[in-house]
């Protein structure tokens, strides 16, 4: 063999190695179940962090996770939509996206009802939940298979002047995220709610075309609002959760093995997300303060008060589900 086919010989052989490893990998890549995540939230939160490190890797071995942050495949609020018409597999709900669907679920939606990570836990868990979680199922063909603690929302305010009762916020530009539900709970605040996707925040905080925003202080550091903002003002006025959603459809494809793989998976990452969460919560006040920010927390009693009569006396309650206010603060945590 001379030394050209020789060579030709090498390459031939290399090429040929190679389609054939392709074509195993390709294989088996199709044979896995592609699992892509549309979400707002940045990569570096922390349930993005959850799911990126505990659920991608627990359900390799069959499935493709697949995450698509900062909104870039669907825009804000409309992922239930892309599951439901197959279009997508998995998102990060949020029960405002739900009760524009369903409206019962607006009791979900209520200012100072939920009282902690713990309590989220146990509601999700609990009987009151099964119809809820079964009407989403049945309805728009999407599991909530794990709820996310995104923490406790504060008010974040571009101006320092003192606010101390939802009077003080008469007129204040405040953002809200887009649906009926997020923008009463701004009016219940005492604030001119505006309507804003989560990905254009930090450059209206930073050109003032809204006054400020209200996110709990995880989201505040990771999205940097406190390079463009005040003053916080404890207000706590949502316990905010979220749901980790997947296809009906998707979820029947996998074997009951595989199911509870990725029940646990979802779990496992919800649970670490968490718990990163709250420990973050515990040290962002003083981390706040040094980069100059107020922080301090307003006249609670007066903020919880109004909140909550503004929401009895409000169209949806009459939505909710009869009792099952009681049943919620009956449930610990
Ligand atoms: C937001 O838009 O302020 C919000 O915090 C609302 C939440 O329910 C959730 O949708 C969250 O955004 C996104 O996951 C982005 O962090």
């Amino acid at each position: 063999m001379t030394m050209m086919t020789n060579r030709r010989a090498v390459l031939a052989g290399l090429a040929g190695a190679s389609a054939m490893l392709s074509l195993g990998m390709s294989a088996r890549a199709q044979q896995k179940i592609v699992l892509r995540l549309s979400s707002p939230a940045t990569p570096t939160d922390q349930r993005a962090l959850g799911l990126i490190n505990h659920f991608g890797p627990a359900v390799s071995a069959f499935a493709d996770f697949q995450p698509h942050w900062n909104a870039i495949l669907f825009k804000q609020g409309t992922e239930l939509e892309a599951i439901s018409r197959g279009n997508l597999e998995m998102s990060i709900a949020s029960a405002q996206e739900l009760s524009t669907i369903f409206p019962q679920w607006s009791i979900f939606t209520a200012g100072y009802l939920l009282r902690s990570a713990e309590h989220q836990k146990n509601v999700f868990a609990s009987d009151v939940m099964t119809p809820m979680k079964q009407m989403v199922e049945d309805k728009l063909g999407v599991k909530l298979i794990s709820v996310m603690y995104l923490g406790k929302r504060h008010v974040n305010l571009r101006s320092d002047k003192e606010i101390k009762t939802p009077a003080d916020l008469a007129g204040v530009k405040l953002r809200m995220p887009p649906s009926e539900s997020w923008q009463f709970l701004g009016k219940a605040l005492g604030a001119n709610p505006l309507p804003m996707a989560f990905p254009e925040l930090y450059t209206a905080l930073q050109v003032g075309a809204i006054d400020g925003q209200d996110n709990p202080l995880p989201t505040v550091r990771d999205s940097k609002f406190y390079e463009v903002t005040k003053q916080i003002v404890l207000t706590a006025h949502l316990v905010d959760w979220n749901f980790l959603t997947l296809g009906k459809k998707v979820w029947d494809k996998f074997t009951p093995d595989q199911q509870k793989i990725v029940q646990k998976a979802a779990d496992d990452a919800c649970e670490a997300a968490r718990q990163a969460q709250l420990k973050l919560e515990s040290e962002l006040e003083a981390f706040m303060k040094e980069k100059g920010l107020k922080v301090y927390a307003p006249d609670l009693n007066a903020f919880r008060t109004t909140v909550q009569k503004a929401y009895l006396e409000s169209k949806f309650a009459k939505d909710w589900p009869a009792g099952m206010v009681d049943k919620i603060n009956a449930i610990p945590g």
